[in-house]
C-alpha cells in the first residue's frame, strides 16, 4: 500500500511538470487532422506501431498543435564586485581581513580591490602551492588605491599581499 502511493506521487509529478511544459495551441487543435485522430485510435487498439505513433507526436509537435515551451535556464549576471583591504590588515595580530575574504561572483564579473588601509598593500594571484602566478598582479596599492581584474573562467582563485604574506584571500568563479 505504501509503495502504490509512492508511485501515485510520482505519477502526479510528471503530469504536473508536463503541464507547464506542455500547451496546445486551441486554434490549431481544431484542424488536427483524421489521420492523427486514427493513429491515436489504431494505436489504442494495437493495429498501429508505437514508431508511427511517435511519428505522429512529432508531426503534432513540428506543426505546432502541441507546443513545447522551452524553460530557460537562468544565466548568472557578471557583477561588479568589491574588495575591501581594510584598516589594519598589514597587522599579523589583527583580524584586518579582506571583506570579503571569499569573493564568490558569476563568470564574467570584475573585481576590485580598494586599499583602506594606512599602508601600501598588493595583490598577488598565487597557486595551490602559495607561489606567485601571473594571473593578476598589481603593482603597490597605496591608500585609496583600486585594482581591478575581471574573471572569465570557472574556479577558486587565490592571492596574498606579497607585503604581508599572512594575508590571502579567495575569489570564487561560478
Ligand atoms: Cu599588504
Amino acid at each position: 500500500m505504501k509503495r502504490s502511493s509512492k508511485t501515485m506521487a510520482v505519477l502526479v509529478t510528471v503530469f504536473a511538470v508536463s503541464i507547464v511544459l506542455l500547451s496546445v495551441n486551441v486554434a490549431s487543435a481544431q484542424a488536427v487532422p483524421e489521420w492523427v485522430k486514427n493513429t491515436a485510435l489504431w494505436y489504442g487498439e494495437g493495429i498501429v506501431s508505437e514508431g508511427e505513433f511517435l511519428n505522429m507526436i512529432k508531426f503534432l509537435v513540428e506543426n505546432k498543435v502541441i507546443v513545447i515551451d522551452s524553460i530557460a535556464e537562468p544565466v548568472p549576471q557578471a557583477v561588479d564586485a568589491q574588495v575591501v583591504i581594510p584598516n589594519g590588515n598589514y597587522d599579523v595580530t589583527g583580524a584586518g581581513f579582506y571583506s570579503p575574504l571569499n569573493m564568490e561572483i558569476p563568470v564574467g564579473s570584475t573585481v576590485t580591490w580598494v586599499n583602506d588601509d594606512s599602508v601600501p598593500h598588493n595583490i598577488q594571484s598565487i597557486n595551490q602551492d602559495g607561489k606567485v602566478i601571473q594571473l593578476f598582479n598589481s603593482p603597490p596599492l597605496n591608500t585609496g588605491d583600486r585594482f581591478e581584474h575581471t574573471f572569465e573562467e570557472e574556479g577558486v582563485y587565490k592571492y596574498y599581499c606579497s607585503f604581508h604574506p599572512w594575508r590571502v584571500g579567495l575569489v570564487t568563479v561560478y
